[in-house]
């Protein structure tokens, strides 16, 4: 978005916003005038539930019908919320890192976080579901780090990140989602920024002639790149079809620009598409080349090439979305007021070449100022977030082709306010064959005046969006931290997730084996073991014991605790955390974790659990001796 575009959509945006602050401030004396009655307020809840078509209000005890899992932005966490109720019920750190869960300060963590492990920050994007024959699957989320150019995998059976990868030859992983079909065999995600080839300190500022953007094709399973294929010009977002054929990705910088004013230069940039079949021949044929010393095979993917065909769209196109009946895909305009749908199956000859790359678009309806995203539901509807108008602009895709085709039609359905600013949208299933109508979730940058204030800093804004009807209502406000950029929405019946670990559980497997290697039983023994200056602790706990309220180490050693959580009642976490010494962890039932510290501090040393368990878990602590 450039920043003049941005600024005056602020300005034009406060203006309206000040009348709009004279009429709820009107409202507000009325009300003053007026008191209502508690039977008053409940009578008007009961109508608003009952005009809906479907109810936002879920009731203590009831559980909401689906999962959403929210990418927590530069925070680098996924949070999971439940819809329609949008609570926030869990968060999983991933490229961050927490100090609840302890995830990047235990040794299990820090497995997992491999090469990366010694990093604390992270940019988490795009969230997306393992599908099967394009439908969510409940086995994986996938999530990227533009930060650290990282991707990681997170096990919805637990709900805790299994694996993270660091992706070489490109910086800024932005982009990402799965293959829909016929099984998320690859995850497919974009390298954002354009760098030298190779990046080796020997390129300049000023010739980029070298400098390239690479679409990276991660095997799912292993999470390991299969290939990565270079572009012309830098890649945005992307997306997959339901063919188990094509995936394509938006280019918002054909010029290869450096600086903003290169970059919207060109009218048109454009789509990439690439042939799965034929990056995959070229890959078993040897037609690659490795960059930066690395093994990864890179497929030449730029124009002229055979594996990738170049659409070309108007002006910085963001967003692009697979319409869920499989037959186009949508590229939002983001600087053109238009977003361009391209009737997939028409792709086929684009590729023999029979029809030139434009003639691919079947449509390019005109719905409104900085159209990002576009989702959809289950009637042929289409709903795209207008960044710069702070609205959502339905239309129906069906007579948007017609219109596109000279027909007299108007294919725009309604424009709702939002606030404000959204990015992202996301419908119910809305990314896969099961969308369904129901819910609109949109994320939106800006939350202005929507909360109380809370400082300089204010919070975004998710709000919940009823789409049943032929109306959009409006029907929540969700304040939330830290830019989240995308999220997605699963019905709770395609996500099982366990309610305690099983003893067997590879997140802990290292651990169990060098206890194994220590002699130690984790289920029953609370030990020490000496190895030189390095010290391991094992000990058990069920609430509201430890199974060692006391141990000794000499100064300097470096100590490993061990703690394996017996307990076998549901919700039943116990934590870890020695004082002063910056470690802290949390232990689920069946779970074991592990953390390494220094001992550094003469004397006697407190540890005790952090995660609140039983009426005497002030109780549950212990001593460490450090002897001088
Ligand atoms: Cu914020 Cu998907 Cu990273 Cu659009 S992206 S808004
Ligand atoms: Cu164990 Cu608190």
């Amino acid at each position: 978005m450039s920043e003049n575009s941005e600024n005056k959509s602020l300005e034009l945006q406060d203006s309206s916003r000040r009348s709009f602050m004279g009429r709820s401030a009107l409202i507000g004396a009325g009300a003053v005038a007026a008191p209502m009655t508690a039977a008053m307020f409940a009578s008007m809840a009961k109508a608003q539930t009952q005009t809906q078509g479907a109810s936002a209000v879920v009731h203590p005890g009831e559980l909401d019908e689906y999962y959403g899992f929210w990418s927590g932005g530069h925070s680098g966490e996924v949070r999971i919320l439940g819809i329609p109720s949008m609570r926030e019920l869990m968060r999983i750190p991933v490229f961050n890192i927490d100090s609840a869960t302890g995830w990047g300060i235990t040794n299990e963590s820090k497995r997992i976080k491999g090469d990366s492990a010694h990093l604390m920050t992270g940019d988490s994007h795009h969230p997306h579901m393992s599908m099967t024959d394009g439908s969510y699957n409940g086995k994986y989320v996938f999530i990227n780090d533009k930060a650290n150019s990282r991707v990681a995998r997170i096990r919805c059976d637990v709900m805790k990140t299994d694996k993270m990868i660091t992706i070489p030859n490109v910086q800024a992983i932005h982009g990402l989602r799965v293959q829909k079909v016929p099984y998320t065999k690859y995850v497919i995600c974009n390298g954002e920024f354009e760098i030298p080839m190779n990046n080796d300190g020997k390129a300049s500022l000023e010739d980029v002639s070298t400098y390239r953007s690479l679409f990276n094709v991660i095997d799912a399973e292993k999470m390991e790149v299969a290939f990565q294929v270079m572009v012309d010009g830098n890649l945005d977002n992307t997306d997959a079809d339901y063919d188990g054929k094509y995936f394509f990705s938006t280019c918002y910088n054909s010029e290869m620009g450096m600086n903003l004013g290169e970059m919207i230069t060109a009218e048109r940039d454009h789509v990439v598409v690439f042939s799965l079949e034929r990056c995959l021949a070229a890959l078993k044929a040897g037609k690659f080349t490795n960059y930066n010393g690395n093994k990864v095979p890179v497929l030449d993917g730029r124009k002229g090439s055979d594996l990738t065909r170049y659409i070309p769209v108007p002006k910085s196109p963001h967003g692009i979305n697979t319409a869920p009946d499989g037959k186009y895909f949508v590229a939002n305009g983001k600087l053109s007021p238009t977003v361009s749908v391209v009737e997939i199956a028409r792709l086929d000859d684009v590729f023999s070449g029979k029809i030139q790359p434009r003639d691919a678009i079947v449509a390019e309806p005109e719905l409104g100022l900085g159209p990002l995203h576009t989702a959809f539901d289950n009637k042929g509807n289409a709903f795209t977030t207008l960044f710069l108008d702070s609205q959502i602009a339905k239309w129906n895709i069906q007579d948007a082709i017609k219109a596109y085709n000279g027909e007299k039609v108007n294919y725009l359905r309604q424009k709702l306010d939002v606030h404000y600013q959204p990015g992202h949208n996301h419908t119910s299933q809305g990314e896969t064959r099961d969308t369904d109508g129901k819910w609109l979730v949109v994320l939106c940058k800006f939350s202005k005046d929507r909360f109380l204030p809370v400082g300089p800093l204010r919070p975004e804004n998710d709000q919940l969006i009823d789409i049943s009807g032929d109306e959009m209502k409006l029907v929540h406000d969700g304040p939330t931290f830290a830019e989240p950029h995308d999220c997605m929405i699963v019905h709770r019946s395609k996500v099982k997730p366990q309610k305690l670990w099983t003893r067997d559980d590879p997140m802990f497997a290292d651990t169990v084996a060098m206890a194994k290697q220590d002699g130690v039983t984790l289920e029953m023994d609370n030990k020490v073991i000496r190895d030189g200056n390095k010290v391991r602790v094992y000990m058990t706990s069920i609430a509201p014991n430890f199974g060692m309220n006391e141990f000794k180490v000499k100064l300097g050693d470096e100590v490993t605790v061990v703690v394996t959580n017996l307990d076998q009642v549901e919700d039943v976490t116990h934590g870890f955390c020695m004082t002063n010494h910056g470690v802290q962890m949390e232990v689920a039932p069946q779970a074991t974790a592990s953390v390494t510290f220094i001992a550094n501090k003469p004397g006697v040393q407190w540890y005790y659990c952090n995660w609140f368990c039983h009426a005497l878990h002030m109780e549950m602590r212990g001593r460490m001796l450090v002897e001088a």
